[in-house]
């Protein structure tokens, strides 16, 4: 096995990302001395020196900036100058509901937060941004969880979510970090219900350079599982991810036609499904609440990928679905560029909301 899984890793200043980039190089030498796995990989990594060039977390705070706007700035101009009393808390109160922070949670963290400012007999108001970022980063950090790859080949990780949502980006994000993770990722293009969407999970296959099974439009799509599966298994791929529709002609359709998908996947594997990856947009606000009940009912979804969270002054939509769905945010999507996926990390994230 050439590919040592470097997902769910810390990697505040980039030191590690070398690690990655060299151990991939190595694995690249050694497919090559593979006649059977050899194929041309140009090296990806030169072609975006912006994005090597600063740190993810640097990233993540640029990809959070309308959030740290829209919420914590907020925060921060409200308390300053103020004696914590009630008033103060119910003004609190109003911004984590406007920034889409939902109201089980604001709850929650008000809660907290009163506690807090008992118990540390707490009176100056400009103390409560650092007791925010410290219990928004704890309350996520009960939910955490990495993205889930097994050590058994292939892992599958299968793609849902609406149309649109930014599944086949995250997809070619994914694809771009397990292979400079030194990993031989298969693409399935399960979504066959545009032609478009073939096309374009093509061109992220390329750019990224990996392989890529599709079918024509309007073929079955869990007959491209089935294929992808059985092509992963056959190149022995250390991944295999696949993407689904978001649309079909009624709803009912594209969650009858998910729950066959899955079914194919799973009869085909001798391991559990590694991960089903839900794909939430964070401009979509509170409806993606209501797009993860409706997709867990007809496949068990393991992990969200919040996409777009750059795009949106209402981050805290992050908050809402991990507290409110009991399904943890796994990864987040920050900006258009291959490293703005990141796994994600509620220390990381409060900090760069809050700090
Ligand atoms: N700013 C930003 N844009 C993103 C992010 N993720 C995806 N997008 C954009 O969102 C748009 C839709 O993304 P797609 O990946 O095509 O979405 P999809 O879910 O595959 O959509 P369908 O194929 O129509 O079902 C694209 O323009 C992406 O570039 C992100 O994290 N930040
Ligand atoms: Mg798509």
């Amino acid at each position: 096995m050439v590919w040592k899984k470097l997902f769910g890793r810390k990697d505040k200043d980039n030191t590690q990302q070398t690690a990655a980039d060299a151990e991939s190089k190595v694995s690249a030498e050694e497919r090559s001395a593979d006649p059977a796995l050899a194929e041309t990989e140009p090296d990806h990594t030169e072609a975006y020196p912006e994005a090597e060039g600063r740190s993810l977390f640097q990233r993540l705070r640029a990809g959070l900036s309308k959030t740290r706007q829209g919420l914590a700035d907020k925060v921060e101009a409200l308390v300053t100058g103020r004696t914590v009393d009630e008033e103060l808390f119910e003004d609190m109160e109003d911004l984590l509901i406007q920034a889409d922070v939902g109201m089980p949670t604001t709850v929650a963290l008000m809660e907290r937060l009163r506690d807090r400012v008992k118990r540390e007999k707490i009176t100056e108001g400009s103390e409560l941004r650092r007791l925010l970022q410290e219990e928004v980063a704890d309350l996520l950090g009960t939910h955490a969880a990495s993205l889930n790859v097994s050590e058994k080949r292939p892992a599958v990780i299968m793609v849902v979510g609406v149309n649109g949502a930014g599944k086949t980006t995250t997809i070619g994000k994914l694809a771009y970090r397990f292979k400079q993770e030194g990993a031989q990722v298969l693409l399935g293009a399960g979504d066959t219900f545009r032609a478009a969407a073939i096309d374009q999970l093509e061109i992220w296959a390329q750019r990224v350079g990996v392989d890529i099974i599709a079918h024509k439009e309007g073929a079955d799509p869990a007959a491209v599982a089935f294929d992808a599966l059985a092509a992963a298994k056959a190149r022995s791929a250390d991944v295999l991810i696949l993407d689904t529709a978001g649309r079909l002609q009624t709803k009912t359709n594209l969650m009858k036609e998910l729950g066959k998908v899955h079914k194919v996947l799973q009869r085909e594997l001798d391991h559990p499904i590694d991960e089903i990856l839900l794909v939430l947009d964070a401009t979509t606000g509170q409806n993606a609440l209501s797009q993860a009940k409706i997709f867990s009912e007809s496949v068990p979804v393991s992990g969200i990928a919040l996409t777009k969270l750059d795009g949106t002054a209402k981050g805290g939509i992050v908050m809402a679905v991990m507290q409110e769905l009991n399904i943890p945010v796994k990864l987040i999507g920050v900006g258009e560029q291959y490293h703005d996926l990141q796994d994600f990390d509620a220390e990381e994230f409060a900090q760069a909301l809050f700090g």
